[in-house]
Parts: structure tokens; sequence; C-alpha cells
């Protein structure tokens, strides 16, 4: 493990992770918009073996992110989302107050949508990369739908629960570093498809914490196309 920086240590805070995992840029945007210091520990998905760390902090599922506090470990990407928004709840200088809503209906319908991303997202996503000819096209279809679906849900709000930032902004923006490798593999002019999430992803990108842990769309082409062997 690499040396932690001071404010790190202190934190006691490690995020185990590799720089283009959609599931752990959430861990990474939420620590940074709540301003914790963390120690980042590269887990290389591109090496089939997990590491020891891995393989000790996360035996049920060997995955990553993996948020380590104190010694444990806290394991799901909404889960340590969750986690760092419960633990780190006070109002530091700048940073995030809480990113759930405190309303109840609201907070089930984050956690809802949250889940679409997870369960429908990314599937159709994975079988896009995944599969050739009118297959691709049907994932494509398909996933064009539940972005449209998000679109909807998105409506004309600033962000997903309105004037701030928050969980399901969190959850789903890490896609968007996606959306020009939709672009340039499945043919979709994504301006003209979803102007409204386009907008929103405009608009996320102006944060720190988002510019921070994204990568270019570029990057992530090249980084599926290496996973995926696309040619
Ligand atoms: N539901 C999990 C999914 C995490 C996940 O599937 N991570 C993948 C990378 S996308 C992983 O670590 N896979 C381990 C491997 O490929 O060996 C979460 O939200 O954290």
């Amino acid at each position: 493990m690499a040396p932690a920086s001071r404010e790190a240590a202190a934190a006691g805070v490690t995020c185990v992770d590799f720089w283009c995992n959609e599931f752990g840029m959430r861990a990474r945007i939420a620590l940074r918009e709540k301003r914790v210091p963390f120690e980042f520990v590269e887990e290389d998905l591109r090496v089939r073996q997990r590491s020891d760390l891995v393989r000790r902090m996360n035996p049920v599922h060997r995955s990553i992110p993996i948020l380590i506090h104190g010694g444990r470990p806290v394991c799901g990407s909404m889960n340590i989302v969750e986690y760092v928004d419960e633990v780190w709840s006070q109002k530091e200088a700048g940073a995030a107050t809480r990113l759930l809503p405190a309303d109840p209906l609201e907070r089930a319908r984050a956690r809802f949508w949250a889940e679409f991303v997870d369960q429908k997202v990314y599937d159709a996503q994975t079988r896009f990369f995944t599969s050739r000819g009118e297959e691709k096209m049907a994932a494509m279809a398909e996933l064009l739908g539940h972005l449209r679906r998000l679109e909807a849900v998105l409506g004309n709000k600033a962000f997903f629960g309105g004037d701030e930032f928050g969980f399901l902004d969190v959850a789903f923006v890490p896609f968007s570093a996606m959306f020009y490798g939709y672009e340039q593999h499945g043919g979709v002019d994504m301006e003209a498809e979803c102007p409204a999430l386009l907008r929103w992803v405009r608009r996320c990108a102006e944060r720190e914490s988002v510019r921070d842990v994204l990568p270019s769309g570029l990057d992530m082409y090249e980084i599926h196309r290496e996973f995926y062997q696309i040619e």
C-alpha cells in the first residue's frame, strides 16, 4: 500500500479502486464532495487476479470499490456513498451537506433510481459493448430508452434532487464518461438524443469533485475497447 498523505492518515480513510471504474467513481466523488482526505489505492482491473487486499477486505464479492475506514471495510458503491454521507454529515467549509434527501419519500425515490442505473443502465451498457450486430443495436436502443427515462426523472431540475447535487447525481454521473463511447461505437448523437441529460452532465462537470474524478470520454472509450476487445 502506498504511503498515505498526512491528512488521509489522520482521517484513516482509504479507497481501493481503479481509475475508470464507474462504481468506484461514485465513492471518490462522495468523498471529495464531503472534503474527506483519503488515500487512493489502485487495483488494476486489467490484471485478472484480485490483490490480497481486495480478497481480504471484500471476500464475498472480491469487487471494488472498497472504502477502508479505521481498518474496517465498507463494500458496494452506493453503500459507500450512504456511509460517507452519514459519517461526514457535518458541514465542513465548502463541503456538501447531505447527499441523500431529507424527505423519506424523496430518499426512497433516489435509491430506487440509483438501483435502476445499476441494474438497467449498466446491464444494457455491458450488452452494448460486448455484443455485435443486431444484438448490439438492440442494446443501444434499450440503453437510450433507459437514459430517456432518467431524463424524464430529471425534468427541468438542475440536479436529480432539485437545486443541489446529490445522491442520484453521484450514482449516475460516472456513466456520462461513457457517452462518448456510445457515440463512437453506437453511432448515436447524444446531444440530439438526450439534450437535457447533456445539460445536466455539463452542470455536474462544473463541480470540482466530478472534474477530479471523471476520466475523459476518450480515455474511457479507449479502455473499454481494450476491455471488450472492440476493433
Ligand atoms: N455492485 C458493486 C459492483 C462493483 C463491481 O462489479 N466492480 C467490478 C468492476 S466494475 C469489480 O471489481 N470486478 C472484479 C473483477 O473484475 O475481478 C458496487 O456497486 O460496488
